[in-house]
């Protein structure tokens, strides 16, 4: 068995403890990195989002499937990943949510890993953020980007009225905006007035290298 057909069974099987038994000692072994088992927990996660669309499993089994698989990436990954960037210089200072009125994480925490991964100082804000907590928040800690994930088609319309409330204080010049999440486009990027679009964390994090590139 695979590793990642090892791990696909732990989650849909919402067992938590193994997946993380799992994780650490693989890791540990040194048999992987935390950056290949967050890719491999994305493609896992489609894969239960295909079957729910499919309606081949239901919410509940979607809720439980994604909760061990939050637990993961707080407890093991991210903590994995974080110790090992102690001696990173930072490439910039990224404040990253998903949008008021969504409560979906994943994809946002993977977006958000992946970049402390490849050296940038991240501010997690979680889910449901406000247009004043992203704007207060940069202002606090001096950003250079500001990252909005939506995976509803409901909440994409926060990451404009953000933009809009920099506009309106007058700082829209001072950070770099990238959006994302599924029903996000390049097209929706520009239609706000964004900066930029990623369509996964890789891109992410390739995009938000490139702007502060061209900024310094
Ligand atoms: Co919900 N959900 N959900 N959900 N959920 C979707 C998004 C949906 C498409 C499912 C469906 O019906 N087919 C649908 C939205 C339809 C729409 O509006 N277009 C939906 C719905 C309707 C809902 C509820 C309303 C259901 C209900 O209550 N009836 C409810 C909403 C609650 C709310 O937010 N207020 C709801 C709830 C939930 C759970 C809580 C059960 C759970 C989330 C748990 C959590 O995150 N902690 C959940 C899940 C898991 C999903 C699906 C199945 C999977 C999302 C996910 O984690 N994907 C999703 C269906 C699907 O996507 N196929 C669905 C894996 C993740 C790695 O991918 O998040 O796309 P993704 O992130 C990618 C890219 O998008 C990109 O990079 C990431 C990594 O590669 N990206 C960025 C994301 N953010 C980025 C930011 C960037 C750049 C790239 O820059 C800043």
């Amino acid at each position: 068995m695979t590793i990642e057909e090892k791990m696909k069974n732990l989650v849909v099987d919402w067992d938590e403890d193994g997946l993380k038994e799992f994780c650490s000692s693989l890791l540990k072994e040194n048999q992987t990195s935390a950056e290949e088992l967050l890719k491999i927990i994305g493609s896992i996660m489609k894969f239960i989002g295909d079957q729910f669309e499919n309606e081949e499993i239901f919410l509940p089994d979607l809720i439980g499937s994604a909760n061990v698989v939050k637990a993961v990436i707080d407890e093991v990954l991210d903590p994995a990943i974080r110790a090992k960037g102690g001696e990173m210089k930072t490439l910039g200072k990224v404040v990253i949510g998903t949008v008021e009125s969504d409560v979906h994480s994943i994809g946002k925490d993977l977006v958000a890993s992946f970049l402390f991964s490849n050296g940038f100082e991240v501010f997690n804000l979680g889910v449901e953020v406000t247009a004043e907590d992203f704007i207060n928040k940069a202002e606090e800690v001096d950003a250079d980007i500001i990252g909005m994930s939506s995976l509803l088609t409901m909440s994409m319309d926060f990451q404009r009225q953000v933009i809009e409330e920099l506009n309106k204080r007058g700082l829209r010049e001072k950070y770099k905006v990238i959006v994302g999440g599924a029903p996000t486009s390049e097209e929706w990027a520009q239609e706000i007035g964004a900066d930029a679009w990623a369509d996964d964390a890789i891109e992410a994090v390739a995009m938000i290298k490139q702007i502060i590139e061209n900024k310094n």
